[in-house]
């Protein structure tokens, strides 16, 4: 099964958007098997946005993301990388599509609420960036033939 990193950034946990980010995920079907509340190391700061070392808005992301906590969490489902994405929306929040977390809840791509990982192999990578394996915690869901199962 698929699983993805998300994080509700400084501005969500800020706004008090946690909880509409995890309700969302959870009517959709997606399955938590992750969750930390950390403030955010300038080390893991870095890490995580190495791929955008160099563009113009790199030192105010990794300032962005170590300014406050963050909310950091592993969700697991079906193609659960495009799923996630989808319903958080595009990047930059005044494309993003209505019913969306950035339409309905942000305006500028610099306080986007969310990150999720872009690939199932980024989701891999940034998931063991995040967490130790031992945080993982595998899970019968009893619901589960009702959202994954197929006929
Ligand atoms: P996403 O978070 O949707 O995967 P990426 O990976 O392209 O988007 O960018 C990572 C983060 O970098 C975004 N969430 C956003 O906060 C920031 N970012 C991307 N492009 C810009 C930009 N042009 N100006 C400011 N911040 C940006």
């Amino acid at each position: 099964m698929e699983r993805t990193l998300v994080l509700v950034k400084p501005d969500g946990v800020q706004r008090g958007l946690i909880g509409e980010v995890i309700s969302r995920l959870e009517r959709r079907g997606l399955k938590l098997v992750a969750a930390k509340f950390i403030q955010v190391s300038q080390e893991l700061a870095e890490t995580h946005y190495a791929i955008h070392k160099g563009k113009p808005f790199y030192e105010g992301l990794v300032r962005y993301i170590t300014c406050a906590p963050v909310m950091a969490m592993v969700w697991e489902g079906p193609a659960a990388v495009a799923a996630v994405r989808q319903t958080m929306g595009a990047t930059r929040p005044t494309e993003a599509a209505p019913g969306t977390l950035r339409h309905d809840f942000a305006l500028s791509i610099s306080r986007n609420l969310t990150h999720a990982s872009d690939s199932p192999e980024n989701g891999e990578k940034e998931v063991a960036l995040w967490f130790k394996a031992e945080e993982l915690t595998g899970w019968e869901r009893s619901v589960d033939p009702w959202i994954v199962e197929g006929n």
